[in-house]
């Protein structure tokens, strides 16, 4: 049975009561993108109530706290962020982490969503679980069908599990657990460790290191691999949608156009211009360029969303020059 979020939704014990969404990972950059819009964009709607979960509050790896939060918070609908997240060259160090805490996070979370009654879960996936190997564009129907980039296998391989999850769910409990799976995020409150972090924020750091300190910038890798960036809060104006109108449990790509993809270069020249960087820009080619592209095609959201404005990407960079 697939059952419509709305104001107000049918508790466990038959009577009707406000609908109340717990965030995990909601400390997190796309967390914090979340809240930004509920509490800026009258996504708070009457009745709903919002509860932003951090890893300070509860740690998901145990079974048992993210029960213990279950049981404190009651919610009816949750949006799962929390998971062990990093840049290309953290994933490549840590494989084995990447899967065994996210294996055990997203089944503790699933797991306590079913137990209390919750009606829909949104989760979040990934385009860089999609296989290596494959035709482009990438779209939805292929999650599962080859191995996903080495570089970050364990984290590819435990997000594509949160599929399978919820097809179980389904199948078991007709309850409507499904999943989004985005593009390169970036935005405001990013992690900006340069060794464990993301393309972008990891730049911006260096960046602003290299200015200060009048040193060379490098950039790791050749900077011809291919990204499609998706500004956070755009992103969490589109968890919303997903949370209140999507009702398939097959997952849906969350991504700007395939003409909006940038090369990394693209993405160096944007930030070096930002800063007015005026020194040397080195390309270390003895680092990795991780998948060299993961084009994901977004026909499944224009479908549903043919008139969703997406903020193009220097606008979205300035708002995350800004935050820093
Ligand atoms: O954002 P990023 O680390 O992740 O981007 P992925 C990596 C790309 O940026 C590679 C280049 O082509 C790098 O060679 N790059 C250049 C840099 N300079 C830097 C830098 O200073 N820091 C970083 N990090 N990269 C991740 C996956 O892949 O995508 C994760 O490994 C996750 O699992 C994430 O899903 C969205 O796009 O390569």
């Amino acid at each position: 049975m697939i059952i419509r979020p709305s104001l107000s939704v049918f508790q466990m014990d038959g009577s009707v009561g406000p609908m109340r969404v717990l965030v995990t990972g909601g400390s997190g950059l796309v967390g914090r993108a979340i809240e930004r819009v509920v509490k800026t964009e009258s996504g708070e709607r009457e009745g709903e109530e919002w509860v932003f979960l951090s890893s300070k509050e509860a740690n998901l790896l145990s079974a048992e706290e993210t029960r213990a939060a279950f049981e404190k918070h009651r919610p009816t609908h949750v949006i799962h962020l929390a998971a062990m997240v990093g840049g290309l060259f953290r994933n490549m160090r840590q494989n084995l982490d990447f899967w065994r805490n996210n294996v055990h996070i997203n089944d503790n979370v699933l797991q306590a969503a079913h137990e209390f009654g919750v009606v829909k879960v949104v989760s979040c996936l990934s385009t860089c679980i999609f296989p290596d190997k494959t035709t482009y564009p990438i779209d939805e129907t292929m999650i599962h069908n080859g191995p996903p980039h080495e570089s970050n296998f364990g984290y590819a391989y435990a997000k594509r599990m949160i599929d399978v999850q919820n097809r179980a769910y389904f199948q078991q409990y007709g309850v409507q657990y499904t999943a989004v799976i985005p593009t390169n995020v970036f935005g405001p409150h990013d992690n900006f460790n340069i060794e464990d972090g993301h393309v972008l924020p990891g730049l911006i750091h260096k960046t602003y290191l290299a200015k200060k300190e009048g040193k060379p910038l490098h950039v790791w890798g050749s900077g011809r691999a291919l990204r499609q960036f998706i500004y956070s809060l755009d992103l969490a104006r589109l968890f919303l949608w997903v949370l209140r109108e999507y009702d398939e449990v097959e997952p849906i790509i969350l991504s700007v156009g395939e003409e909006d993809e940038l090369t990394v270069k693209d993405a160096v020249d944007a930030v070096v211009e930002g800063f007015g960087f005026k020194g040397e820009v080195i390309y270390d080619t003895s680092k990795s360029d991780g998948q060299i592209k993961k084009t994901a095609n977004n026909a499944k959201l224009r479908k549903y969303l043919p008139d969703f404005k997406f903020t193009p990407f220097k606008q979205g960079d300035q708002h995350k020059r800004c935050s820093i």
